[in-house]
C-alpha cells in the first residue's frame, strides 16, 4: 500500500530545514566543549598545566579524570577504555580533558595553551607486530568445522597466502556532537548524535555516579554513522553530562572534521593469513585462516567484530573443513570500531583472495571455483548453523542470465585482444551476510504507539533515523497496519524515557526488529478498535477492515471514518497507547563450543563488474557493476535501491581508494579530505544495474522485505579482483597480492612487476 513512499526526510533535506544536533537552538547560558587529546600515541603523563589557558577570559572549567564523580570507564563489552586519560596515553587523539568556555572560539585558544609533557613509550601500529609482542585485547576466538588437517592430505590443490585489508573512515557528513543541558533534581539531558541512545544512558550513569533514569536521551536523526556512532558517540555524550552536572549550565559539543577524523576509531584493518585445498573438480575441501585484527587501543566493539570476521569468512561457499582463528590485536590507534558489514567484508575479502589465488596458480577463471563452491539448502556453515532459504546459486545464475554474463566476458576479452594500453577486467561477487546481531541478547526492539482522540498517531520506537530510511518504514508499517495515511502518523524522536533498553541501530536489523515491534502494537490497537467499530456498525468483528481512514466490511466501505472510531473508543474509555516488545525467536548461540543458530537469516545476492585500466597510468574506472539482490520482498524498493547503491559505492571506496595512513608514531596522517580520497560522483560506475531476486521474504523479516543495510556493501569487494585480472591481462608475469585498497599507485607497480 505504501510501498512507493518517499523518505519521509527528503522534503525536510532538500530544504534544509531538517534538525541535527548542531541545529537545536541552544538555551541561554549555553556553554562549549572542546576535547584536549594526546599528541603522543603511547606514554606516561609527567606533567600537565592548565594554569595558562585557565587564565583566559570566559574559560569556564577544564575538566579532568578527578572530577568524576563516578567511575571513569565508558568500555562497553569489556571495561577498558577511560573516559579521560589519568597517568597514560595509548593513542594519539586519546582525550585527556575537556575545556569547558563561552565559546567555542574562547577554547581553542585555551587549548592550544594546556601544556603537557609525556615520557614516551614503545609504539605499536600494526597488527602483526601486537601479535609479536603478545599483546592482544582478549583471548583469541576459533570457528573449527571437520578436520582441515585430514583433509588438506586428500586435497589435490594446497596454496597458501596471505591478505591485507586497510581500515576506512565513516565520514559522515554530520560529525560527531551532543548537546546536554540541566533539568530539575538534579535529571540531565542528552541530545545526541548517536546510534545508541541507551548505550549513551547506561554509559553516563556510571561514569556521573547516578542512575539511568536521572538521564534521558534523545536522538533526532543522524547526518549518517555507518556504524561509527554505535559506540563512538559515547565518549562526547558523557563529557558534556560531566560537564553540566558539575555546571549545571547546558553544554554543547560539536566535533571539528579534524579533531573527529584524529580522534575516532575507523574499520578495523586486518592482517591476515590463509591456506586453502581444493579436489580436481576444484570443490573446495579445506579451508584455514588466521585473521589479525588491528583492534587499536581499547577494546570498544571489536571483540563482536572479530566474531562476525569469522562468521562470514566462509562467505557463500559450502566448506566442509574449516578452521578460523582471530586475534584482536592491541594497537597504539585509536579504537577501531563498527562499520558497515562489522567485520564480515575483511573475512569475505580474504576468501576471496584465496579463491583469486588458486585461480591464478592453475590458470583458470575465478568465476569457476566460485561457482563449483556455492551454498546449497541444507548445507552447514562453520558456526554449525544450517543454511535454509539460501539463495547463493539462483542469484549467481539470475545474475549469468539476466546480465547476458557469456557475452560480457566476450566483449571484455575482444577488448584486451584489440588494445595494449587500455585492459578490462571482469569479475563476480557472490555475497551471504547473517541478519541479526551475534550477541543474541541484543535482539529485541519496543515500540510505543498513541493514537490521539482526533485519529492522529504518534510513532516511538528504538530505531534510529540515520539516513538509512527507518523512519519512513515505521511510518509504512504503522499506517498500512492501521489502515490510515501518512499525514496522520508522526515520527517521534528516539528517546530512552518513551522507548527504554534500546540495542544500537545496527547490525542491519533496526527495520527488523522495530518494525516487528511497531507492528505488534499496531495490531493490538486495531483489535480494541475493530470492537468498537462493530459495535457501531452493528456487525460482527471479524469483518471490520480499517482501510484508506475508513472502515469496510469485508470489501465493501461503509460511511464510518477512523477519527469517527477513535472519538467513540475515547468515549468508551478504550485504551488508545500501545507498548510493544519484539524478540528474535529461534536464534542462538554457545561461545563455549562456537557453534548454534544466531542468525535469523542470511541475505544472498550476486554483483558483475567490469573495470577499464589504463595501463600508460595505472588509473581505471569501473565501467559496470550489475547486481541481482535478494530483497524478499521488498516493503519499499526506492529506499532499498538506495541502500544497495549506497553500500555497494562505499565497498568500492573501501576497496580503491580509501587509504587511512598511520606513521610509526601513531599519527593519523590522512587526516584531511586531501588526503583522504572517498568515492565521489566522477568515481561511481559509469553504469549501476540492480535486478532484485524477489524471494519468499523470511517470516523473521519486517512484512517480508529483508535487511539491506550492509549486505550491498561487500558486493564492492568485486571491484578489487576485476582490476587485478585487467593487470594479469597486461601483465603476465604480476605476481598477484592481496592488499587493498587498490590504488592506482598499486596498480601502477603491479602492471610492470618484473616487467624488463
Ligand atoms: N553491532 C553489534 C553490529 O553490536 N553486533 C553485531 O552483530 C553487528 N553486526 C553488524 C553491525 N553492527
Ligand atoms: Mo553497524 S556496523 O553500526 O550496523
Amino acid at each position: 500500500m505504501t510501498k512507493t513512499m518517499k523518505n519521509i526526510d527528503s522534503f525536510g533535506h532538500l530544504r534544509g530545514e531538517s534538525l541535527f544536533v548542531d541545529d537545536i537552538i541552544t538555551k541561554q547560558n549555553t556553554l562549549y566543549g572542546l576535547v584536549f587529546d594526546s599528541i603522543c600515541a603511547h606514554g606516561k603523563i609527567t606533567k600537565i598545566d592548565f594554569s595558562q589557558a585557565e587564565k583566559i577570559e570566559g574559560l569556564v572549567k577544564i575538566f579532568s579524570h578527578q572530577d568524576i564523580l563516578g567511575v571513569n570507564q565508558i568500555g562497553g563489552i569489556i571495561p577498558d577504555e577511560l573516559l579521560w586519560a589519568e597517568n597514560e596515553v595509548h593513542f594519539a587523539g586519546q582525550p585527556i580533558a575537556f575545556i569547558v568556555a563561552e565559546s567555542e572560539f574562547i577554547a581553542k585558544k585555551a587549548r592550544a595553551l594546556i601544556k603537557v609533557e609525556f615520557k614516551k613509550l614503545p609504539i605499536i601500529t600494526t597488527a602483526k607486530e601486537a601479535k609479536e609482542k603478545n599483546s592482544f585485547i582478549n583471548a583469541p576466538r576459533s570457528f573449527k568445522l571437520g578436520d582441515t588437517n585430514k583433509s588438506f592430505e586428500n586435497c589435490d590443490h594446497v596454496f597458501e597466502g596471505e591478505a591485507f585489508s586497510n581500515g576506512q573512515e565513516h565520514l559522515y557528513l554530520e560529525t560527531q556532537g551532543c548537546y546536554a543541558y540541566p533539568m530539575e533534581n538534579g535529571n540531565i539531558k542528552i541530545i545526541s548524535s548517536t546510534q545508541g541512545p541507551t548505550q549513551i544512558q547506561k554509559a553516563a550513569a556510571k561514569v556521573l555516579g547516578i542512575s539511568m533514569h536521572k538521564i534521558e536521551v534523545d536522538v533526532i536523526r543522524l547526518g549518517g554513522g555507518f556504524g561509527g556512532k554505535e559506540d563512538q558517540a559515547t565518549a562526547w555524550a558523557i563529557m558534556a553530562a560531566v560537564a553540566v552536572q558539575h555546571l549545571k549550565k547546558p553544554v554543547k559539543y560539536i566535533l571539528n572534521r579534524h579533531d573527529d577524523l584524529r580522534m575516532t576509531g575507523k574499520r578495523h584493518p586486518y592482517e591476515s593469513t590463509f591456506k586453502i585445498g581444493l579436489t580436481k573438480d576444484l570443490k573446495i575441501k579445506a579451508f584455514e585462516a588466521e585473521f589479525l585484527q588491528n583492534s587499536g587501543a581499547a577494546a570498544d566493539l571489536s571483540p563482536a567484530i572479530a566474531e562476525r570476521t569469522l562468521f562470514h569468512a566462509t562467505n557463500c561457499y559450502f566448506i566442509p573443513n574449516v578452521k578460523t582463528t582471530v586475534y584482536s590485536c592491541k594497537t597504539n590507534l585509536p579504537p577501531n570500531t563498527a562499520f558497515r558489514g562489522f567485520g564480515g567484508p575483511q573475512g569475505m575479502f580474504v576468501i576471496e583472495s584465496a579463491i583469486a589465488m588458486v585461480a591464478d596458480k592453475l590458470g583458470i577463471n575465478k568465476r569457476l571455483i566460485q561457482e563449483a563452491n556455492l551454498l546449497s539448502e541444507n548445507d552447514e556453515f562453520s558456526y554449525g548453523q544450517v543454511a535454509t532459504e539460501v539463495e547463493a546459486k539462483n542469484s549467481w545464475q539470475s545474475a549469468k542470465d539476466n546480465f547476458n554474463f557469456k557475452s560480457l566476458e566476450n566483449e571484455v576479452a575482444d577488448f584486451n585482444r584489440k588494445n595494449d594500453r587500455f585492459k578490462k577486467g571482469i569479475s563476480v561477487m557472490p555475497i551471504a551476510f547473517g541478519i541479526s546481531f551475534t550477541n543474541t541478547p541484543m535482539n529485541h526492539a519496543r515500540a510505543l504507539v498513541h493514537i490521539y482522540q482526533d485519529g492522529s498517531v504518534g510513532l516511538s520506537t528504538g530505531a534510529v533515523e540515520m539516513g538509512q530510511s527507518v523512519n519512513t518504514k515505521m511510518l509504512q508499517v504503522a499506517c498500512d497496519t492501521l489502515g490510515i495515511d501518512a499525514e496522520k502518523v508522526k515520527l517521534e524522536t528516539t528517546n530512552t524515557t518513551r522507548v527504554a533498553n534500546t540495542s544500537p541501530s545496527a547490525a542491519s536489523s533496526t527495520a527488523d526488529l522495530n518494525g516487528k515491534a511497531v507492528l505488534k502494537a499496531c495490531n493490538s490497537l486495531k483489535g480494541r478498535l475493530k470492537k468498537v467499530a462493530s459495535k457501531m456498525l452493528k456487525t460482527d468483528v471479524k469483518k471490520i477492515i480499517f482501510n484508506s481512514n475508513y472502515i469496510f466490511i469485508n470489501n465493501k466501505k461503509t460511511k464510518l471514518t477512523w477519527q469517527e472510531v477513535v472519538a467513540q473508543a475515547m468515549l468508551e474509555r478504550v485504551a488508545l497507547s500501545e507498548n510493544s516488545h519484539y524478540a528474535t525467536p529461534e536464534i542462538h548461540f554457545d561461545k563455549t563450543k562456537e557453534k548454534g543458530h544466531p542468525f535469523a537469516y542470511h541475505v544472498y545476492g550476486t554483483s558483475i563488474t567490469t573495470v577499464t585500466v589504463d595501463c600508460l597510468k595505472g588509473t581505471y574506472e569501473i565501467d559496470s557493476v550489475k547486481m541481482v539482490h535478494d530483497f524478499g520482498k521488498s516493503m519499499n524498493m526506492g529506499i532499498d535501491m538506495g541502500q544497495v547503491e549506497g553500500g555497494l559505492i562505499q565497498g568500492i571506496g573501501w576497496m580503491t581508494m580509501e587509504e587511512i595512513s598511520y606513521d610509526k608514531q601513531g599519527k593519523l596522517l590522512s587526516n584531511a579530505l586531501s588526503t583522504y580520497k572517498i568515492p565521489d560522483i566522477y568515481s561511481v560506475p559509469k553504469n549501476i544495474e540492480t535486478i532484485p531476486l524477489e524471494t519468499e521474504g523470511n517470516k523473521m523479516t519486517i512484512n517480508k522485505s529483508k535487511a539491506v543495510g550492509e549486505p550491498p556493501l561487500m558486493y564492492g569487494i568485486g571491484t578489487y579482483f576485476a582490476i587485478q585480472n585487467a593487470i594479469k591481462s597486461f601483465n603476465n608475469k604480476y605476481k598477484l597480492i592481496f592488499h587493498s585498497p587498490f590504488t592506482p599507485e598499486k596498480v601502477l607497480m603491479s602492471l610492470y612487476e618484473n616487467v624488463e
